[in-house]
């Protein structure tokens, strides 16, 4: 190649910009890093894994969510590492603890370790420090599952010393949880039973949410979900419960749509409900005819405190949803529907081809003219209904 003095000259120039162009943010400003870890769960023992940052400087507060399978493992508690920074403390609100640290092993945010880390006099991070230890334990699920922070783009922030705004960290790395399922199983207890109301359209029925199989509880969390907005809960709180908060979510309106209902009960004792036990009294008045299922959300969970204080949330073992409905005029063979087929099987109960109904229900929905035995009127009427010459109420259509 052949450059004149000029050309060499420029083209070295160039070349330089170039590189520093390229590498100056580099040079000015290391990414900051925050690095899950990659923990073997090889026996039944408990296994630490740390979380690591890089190129962290003047910070005065780290808030993280580092997710994981708790079916693979299980949290036991977190610790700050003072390995190599002294000043550092993790801040827990057992009362209001949703926004500070608490360990979800399942439960409404099922599989996450949320950490708040203060640095009173402030820190400076260099390459691969630890700042937290997170003491994990294996259950009997062999596997090997992610240990990543939660949220598409990673959901951990610093606030530099004294600042109010929280800052993304540069870069998210994911560990891995490796287990060979020696532990025990997943520690699935507690249970939870939801009313099952039958009502006559217009009148008011009672039911309680009922809880058991809970040992040393501090929270207990209760979502209860229902299609429909004429179901007004009342609560009946617990002696022992020292709080309660109450939130509502969703419905789009009081005519349509699911509506959730949160009930979270705290206690600054440990509370245990071993026997099925009333903690919500509900009631509901109908004004129309129909079926609404009460459902037990997932959001359904207690908390116990660790030894270090720290709230650690269980999913409920058993969830068994209840219902709301109101008796169906007519339906004898209750299958939901009034048609022949009901006026049939009132004939063949009066006729003796098969036996009279105990359930009171049935009863209730085979009498439609309501004079408390099952009779050829009620078949009658039925049929009448039937063919368009009675209403709901099984009073005649009058021309
Ligand atoms: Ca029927
Ligand atoms: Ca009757």
């Amino acid at each position: 190649m052949n450059f004149g003095r000029d050309g060499y000259l420029k083209w070295v120039l160039s070349f330089t910009l170039c590189v520093l162009i390229i590498i100056s943010p580099a040079i000015a400003d290391s990414p900051t890093i925050i690095k899950a870890p990659t923990v073997h769960l090889s026996d039944e023992k408990y296994s630490i894994g740390s979380i690591y940052v890089s190129n962290l400087n003047d910070v005065g507060k780290i808030q993280l969510v580092l997710k994981f399978d708790h079916t693979t493992a299980v949290v036991e508690t977190i610790k700050p590492n003072t390995s190599v920074i002294s000043n550092i403390e993790l801040e827990i609100d057992s009362y209001y603890y949703d926004e500070g640290s608490v360990i979800y092993n399942g439960g409404y945010s099922a599989g996450t370790v949320r950490a708040d880390l203060n640095f009173p006099e402030g820190a400076s991070f260099q390459n691969s420090t630890p700042i937290l230890d997170v003491v994990f334990r294996p259950t009997n699920k062999t596997g090997e599952t992610p240990l990543s922070w939660e949220g598409p783009i990673g959901d951990a922030y610093y606030l530099k010393t004294g600042a109010m705004i929280p800052i993304k960290f540069d870069y998210y790395r994911d560990g891995e949880l490796v287990s060979n399922g020696m532990g025990a199983p997943f520690p699935y207890r507690g249970n939870i039973t939801a009313p099952e109301l039958v009502v006559e359209p217009g009148y008011t029925g009672v039911g309680q949410i009922y809880v058991g199989d809970l040992e040393n509880i501090s929270r207990l969390h209760i979502e209860s979900s229902y299609n429909f907005s004429e179901i007004r809960p009342n609560f009946e709180i617990n002696q022992t419960f020292n709080k309660y908060d109450y939130s509502t979510r969703g419905g789009g309106g009081h005519t349509m749509g699911m509506m959730s209902e949160d009930f979270i009960f705290y206690s600054n004792e440990k509370i245990s409900i071993i026997e099925p036990q009333a903690v919500i009294d509900m009631s509901m008045t109908t004004r129309e005819e129909g079926y609404w299922d009460i459902v037990m959300g997932s959001g359904c969970s207690y908390t116990i405190m660790n030894g270090d204080g720290i709230p650690v949330q269980y999913p409920f073992k058993t969830l068994n949803d209840g219902y709301v409905r109101t008796i169906i005029n007519g339906d004898a063979n209750g299958d939901g529907v009034v048609n022949q087929a009901d006026t049939l099987h009132l004939l063949k109960i009066i006729t003796g081809n098969i036996p009279h109904p105990s359930d009171p229900i049935l009863i209730n929905q085979s009498d439609v003219h309501r004079d408390g035995v099952i009779d050829v009127g009620d078949a009658m009427f039925i049929a009448q209904y039937n063919v368009g010459l009675r209403d709901k109420w099984f009073e005649l259509i009058t021309p």
